[in-house]
Order: C-alpha cells, then sequence, then structure tokens
C-alpha cells in the first residue's frame, strides 16, 4: 500500500513508519516538525540522541534499500498544500498521530490550551474534508486515546467504543442501541482525542469515509525491532514532566538515581501497552479496514493495566531507587480501577509483550547509557491542572 504517516517523526510514528517500510509498503511522512520545536521551546531534549528526520531516511535507504519520503508540511495550518499532496499522491491508507499530544503541555497555560485544540481539532478536521473534496477513498487510521472514556468504570469494562444501551419508547417497550461510549476527558489534550471522536462520527455518516480510531494507552519502551537496527535509527525517549510518560519516567529516574515521582498515593489505574506492540496494532488496523459506509471501527490499543503505585514499587524493587509520594498536580481521582476490553487485537492475532523483569532492566540499560545527556531539574511534573494547584507543587522532590 502507498501510505501517508502523518506526524511520523514522533514518538510512535517513527517506528510505525520503519515497521510498515519494512513490511514492504511505500511510506510517505507528513510533518511539521513541531515535537522539534516543542522540545527547543521547553529547553529539553530526548533522552536519545535523535538525528534530523532527513538523516533518518537517510539512514534506513542505506541499512535496507528501502525509501521513506519526508514532506515538511503542517497540516493544522497548510490546508491547500495538504489537499495538493493528498491530490497528487492518492495514499490507499493514511495513519493520523499529527496532534499534540501530552496532557501536561495542554495544560500549561491559556497558550498552550488554545495551540492544542486549533492544532489537533483542526489536524483532524483539515484532513477530512480534504479527502471528502478529493473524493479519495483513503482508510484513515487515528491514533486516539483510552482517555476519551475516562477512569470512573464502576466496576463495568471499557468496551471496544461503543457501549449497548436499553432505551424506553414511548409504548413503554425497552430496545436496544450502541452508542459511542460517553466521553470523559482529564485535560485539554484529551478533550480534543473526545471532539476528534464527533468529527469521525459525522464524516462517516455523511460521507462514507472509512475509519479506524485507536483508543490507546500509555505506551512503554523505546526500541522496536526496526529502531536497533542502526544507531541513528533511534527513536526519542521523553524524560521531562511534560512528555515523559509515566512507566518509561520511572523507568529513567530510576537509572540517573532520582527518586520515583508517584503523584499522590499513585492510586491510579491505567492501560499500557509496548511500543513493539503500538505498532503492530496499526499494522493490524490498516490491514483490516472497514466497509466504505460502515460505522467508525474503534479498537482498545492496549494489552495489560497497572497501577500507577504498584509500577513505582516493582522498579524500586528491582533497581533500588526511592520512592517520592508527591502532591499530584492533575485534577484526577485519586484511586480508580480499570477494566477494558481489548479482544478485537487478540482476534486479529496481537500477542502481547509483558510488562516483566528482563524487559524493564533492559529499558533502564539504555537510559544509563544516555544518563549523562539528562538535565535533572527538567524531570519534575509542574505543569498544574487548575490555578489553585499550582501553589502546592512540589517542584523538587
Ligand atoms: N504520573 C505519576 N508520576 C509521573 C507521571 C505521571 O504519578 O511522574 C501519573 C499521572 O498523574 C497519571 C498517570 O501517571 O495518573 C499517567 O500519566 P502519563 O503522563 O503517563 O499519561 P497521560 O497524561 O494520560 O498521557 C499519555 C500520553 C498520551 C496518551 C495517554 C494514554 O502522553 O498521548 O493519549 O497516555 S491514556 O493515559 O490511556 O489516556
Amino acid at each position: 500500500m502507498k501510505i501517508a504517516i502523518l506526524g511520523g517523526d514522533g514518538f510512535v510514528g517513527w517506528p510505525t513508519a520503519l515497521h510498515l517500510s519494512d513490511a514492504g509498503h511505500d511510506i510517505h511522512i507528513l510533518d511539521n516538525l513541531s515535537r522539534r520545536w516543542i522540545d527547543t521551546e521547553l529547553g529539553v531534549q530526548s533522552l536519545t540522541p535523535m538525528d534530523s528526520i532527513q538523516e533518518r531516511t537517510r539512514i534506513w535507504h542505506s541499512e535496507t534499500g528501502r525509501r521513506i519520503h519526508f514532506n515538511l508540511i503542517d497540516l493544522a495550518r497548510d490546508y491547500e498544500l495538504l489537499k495538493k499532496w493528498l491530490a497528487e499522491h492518492r495514499p490507499d491508507a493514511i495513519v493520523h498521530f499529527a496532534e499534540q499530544r501530552a496532557a501536561p503541555y495542554s495544560m500549561k497555560s491559556d497558550r498552550h490550551k488554545n495551540y492544542t485544540v486549533n492544532n489537533n481539532v483542526n489536524a483532524t478536521h483539515n484532513l477530512l474534508n480534504a479527502l471528502v473534496e478529493l473524493e479519495l477513498d483513503a482508510h484513515l487510521v487515528h491514533l486516539g486515546t483510552m482517555g476519551v472514556y475516562g477512569y470512573s468504570t464502576v466496576g463495568a469494562a471499557i468496551p471496544e467504543g461503543y457501549l449497548p444501551v436499553g432505551i424506553e419508547t414511548m409504548g413503554g417497550e425497552t430496545v436496544s442501541q450502541e452508542i459511542l461510549y460517553p466521553s470523559n476527558p482529564g485535560s485539554i489534550y484529551h478533550m480534543t482525542k473526545c471532539l476528534d471522536q464527533l468529527l469521525f462520527q459525522f464524516y462517516a455518516k455523511n460521507d462514507g469515509v472509512r475509519i479506524t480510531d485507536l483508543h490507546q494507552g500509555i505506551v512503554w519502551g523505546t526500541h522496536t525491532e526496526q529502531t536497533r537496527r542502526h544507531p541513528q535509527l533511534i527513536n526519542r525517549f521523553d524524560y521531562d514532566g511534560d512528555y515523559g510518560t509515566v512507566l518509561n519516567r520511572f523507568l529513567i529516574q530510576a537509572a540517573i538515581g532520582y527518586p520515583l515521582t508517584v503523584h499522590g498515593t499513585g492510586g491510579q489505574t491505567r492501560a499500557f501497552i509496548h511500543i513493539q506492540d503500538s505498532v503492530r496494532c496499526i499494522e493490524l488496523a490498516l490491514d483490516n479496514p472497514p466497509a466504505r459506509g460502515s460505522r467508525v471501527e474503534i479498537f482498545n490499543q492496549m494489552t495489560e493495566t497497572h497501577r500507577v503505585r504498584d509500577l513505582a514499587e516493582m522498579i524500586a524493587k528491582i533497581t533500588g531507587s526511592e520512592i517520592a509520594w508527591l502532591p499530584n498536580p492533575r485534577k484526577e481521582a485519586a484511586e480508580n480501577d480499570l477494566v477494558v476490553h481489548n479482544e478485537k487485537f487478540l482476534a486479529l492475532g496481537l500477542n502481547p509483550i509483558r510488562l516483566e523483569d528482563g524487559l524493564l532492566s533492559e529499558i533502564v540499560d539504555v537510559a544509563k547509557k544516555f544518563a549523562y545527556r539528562v538535565d535533572r531539574s527538567r524531570v519534575p511534573a509542574v505543569s498544574a491542572w487548575t490555578k489553585d494547584i499550582a501553589p502546592l507543587i512540589n517542584h523538587d522532590p
């Protein structure tokens, strides 16, 4: 297939581009390199040294003989350029990662809220709009989030996108219907993914756009089979308080002797997936497109659930790290349970990588190798969800 990967320079986008190129697809990355600009804004860098996208694709070509094409396009702002590219190239499928993906970054200030909403919602809408205008029947695979559901499950498992409900008719009969699971976002970033869901519902219904929305959990790990092939193909690995995600942060903190930064009691239960499984799921989704005219296909892209304090305790045990119990900068339930259905990917052949000591230690080793690149002052999470939480945040455990 000819596949456009929007946001193909990012943490999941880059390994996905390599994985799909390796599988024989013709890969075209469209990216505005905003993630690199945000690193500059925040004064941080990936733990792993990353080359430019042009250099990465050059190395991939010299290693494999396969080309990955790069196009500098801002989806949210350059609608005409996006439309022109799509009209010229008419890809068979599009993988859409091109959104600002960090919840803490989205909550930093009013400017960051505006940026996240404008960027994410416009990017998604521009893309859908162009597909319809060009009568381009490409399968759109979007990287969504488990965070659209919220986490209070009152003991019931979260279904894959749609919730069966019984509705009482005027005649007193109960009829059943499936509705989109009610959105309950916990940050401005997560809210934009909820808005994306509505855009998808509309365009699938009105124009028959074929859409798969992947509700992904928190990704952990850094290497995939392809990023291991050459030091310059290495993936980015974020540790800072805005972009580092919880398990990867704990592993890097363990490597540099920094106390593990648990928010509150660490009672938050979240869904997780290893980066290798993440790219595999995207491939499975591409191989199984919905029929034209059918409803949006939704998968829960996660393999395990874990409570934050259990992860911290597990890593402390393996590495001897201390745990710092910090005031929570976020407005979120102190404790929650989470049960999630994920049978659809398992039925398509996903064989999940489980969180176990060996893999965790391997990541700590990667982190130790690059520990000299860490700026410890960038480790604390200082983005507060509300103005009254801000003064409570402990900046340095
Ligand atoms: N947490 C800590 N200590 C830390 C960092 C986080 O206790 O040092 C806690 C947070 O308070 C939160 C949980 O860990 O309860 C998860 O935080 P996170 O930063 O790992 O994940 P989140 O903000 O939810 O966002 C990440 C990705 C996002 C993706 C989402 C999937 O950045 O792109 O959509 O995971 S999910 O969480 O399932 O919605």
